[in-house]
């Protein structure tokens, strides 16, 4: 297709599906100062519908994996920011700020590190320039950054890892200083960049969320710089504690952190024919409501993040082999579900409504 043709489609897509209600999440989320975001892959952007979409519902976007070590660094000498920038040039082009997902990780990892059978030394010294030169490279243009990804495991111990203990970056059995030094490395590679610690199955009350709040308690109280704290809100059971999250969210507040939603998804049951039940889309939104309202009940709560956009585009198909899907706002051709209708609800309602 020819870029003009390109284009008019694009126009003609957001001027028919923006048309539907007339506010889109994006516009009822300015007026109230909040981030309303997506993770974002680069090969859909060339689909018209995928563009438009994520253009006019989003001011904010994260690339879901293109930012990752296994997506930049082929090789050990190599840097490869293509993917990346890519997905930084639509976002400045559309006016959207961009999320960087994420700095350390224990898993997707490219084969070479894993693999590389580096000493404690070798690693620490590749792991302070991965920060060092991604974060340069972004800096001015990814505001915020997810420093260290799931270092925990679920009972609240600090979860073995290649950057922790096998062998590690020099501080195996030392609780939590390797997640405090990738916290100073970023600090000092770009000062005015927001760092987060993000974290899975720690969004209410339970025994990972007590360990994140004491590890972020000691850190603040240690002055690690650290801005906030990531709850990915991957909801797989259609029930979700959200006045647990909305305490766990107070709580980490009264630390002087602020709370991004950073992947929220509500999967559901798939029959054989990969269809859902009418309830289940409606119990869904309901989830997605509660979410974005404990949310906007808390004035650190910044930025409500879902991890795509699109059926289309979704972790959980590949990962629940085909049982679960239809996690998020809009269907595989792009129609919005009751969960987007609720998700503009509350953005429009805005922060002072309380329910
Ligand atoms: O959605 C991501 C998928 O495309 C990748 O294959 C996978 C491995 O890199 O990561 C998925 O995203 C994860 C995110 O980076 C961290 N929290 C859990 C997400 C779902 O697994």
């Amino acid at each position: 297709m020819k870029v003009s043709g390109f284009i008019w489609l694009l126009l003609w897509f957001t001027f028919v599906t923006a048309g539907c209600w007339g506010q889109t999440l994006r516009q009822e989320a300015e007026r109230d100062g909040i981030l309303v975001s997506t993770a974002a892959r680069l090969p859909p952007l060339s689909e018209p519908a995928y563009a438009a979409t994520l253009a006019r519902e989003f001011n904010m976007l994260e690339p879901e994996d293109a930012m990752k070590w296994a997506a930049l660094r082929p090789d050990e000498r190599t840097f490869d920011f293509r993917e990346a920038d890519a997905l930084v040039r639509f976002a400045v082009e559309h006016k959207m700020k961009v999320r960087g997902h994420c700095l350390t990780w224990g898993r997707n990892n490219p084969d070479w590190l894993m693999q590389g059978h580096f000493t404690s030394n070798q690693l620490s010294r590749l792991l302070h320039e991965h920060i060092t030169r991604v974060m340069e490279h972004y800096s001015g243009q990814v505001f915020a950054w997810d420093v260290v990804n799931e270092a925990l495991e679920e009972k609240g111990t600090v979860r073995g890892s290649i950057w922790y203990d096998q062998p590690g970056i020099g501080f195996a059995g030392q609780g939590t200083a390797h997640i405090e030094q990738a916290f100073r490395w970023a600090h000092e590679a770009d000062p005015k960049a927001l760092l987060f610690y993000n974290e899975a199955e720690g969004e209410w009350m339970n025994r990972k969320s007590d360990a994140i709040y004491a590890m972020l308690k000691d850190f603040k109280q240690r002055g690690v710089p650290i801005d906030g704290v990531g709850l990915q809100m991957h909801i797989p059971f259609l029930e979700a504690d959200t006045y647990g999250i909305a305490a766990n969210i107070a709580r980490l507040a009264a630390l002087g952190l602020q709370v991004n939603i950073t992947e929220l998804d509500v999967s559901l049951p798939l029959d054989s024919n990969s269809m859902v039940r009418a309830e289940d889309l409606l119990r869904q939104a309901e989830i997605y409501r509660a979410i974005v309202r404990a949310c906007l009940n808390s004035s650190n709560c910044t930025a409500i993040q879902t991890w795509g956009f699109t059926d289309k585009y979704s972790w959980i198909g590949s990962h629940s082999r085909g049982t679960r899907g239809q996690a998020l706002p809009f269907d595989r051709i792009y129609r919005s579900k009751p969960a987007y209708r609720a998700v503009l609800d509350e953005l429009s309602a805005g922060r002072s409504q309380s329910r």
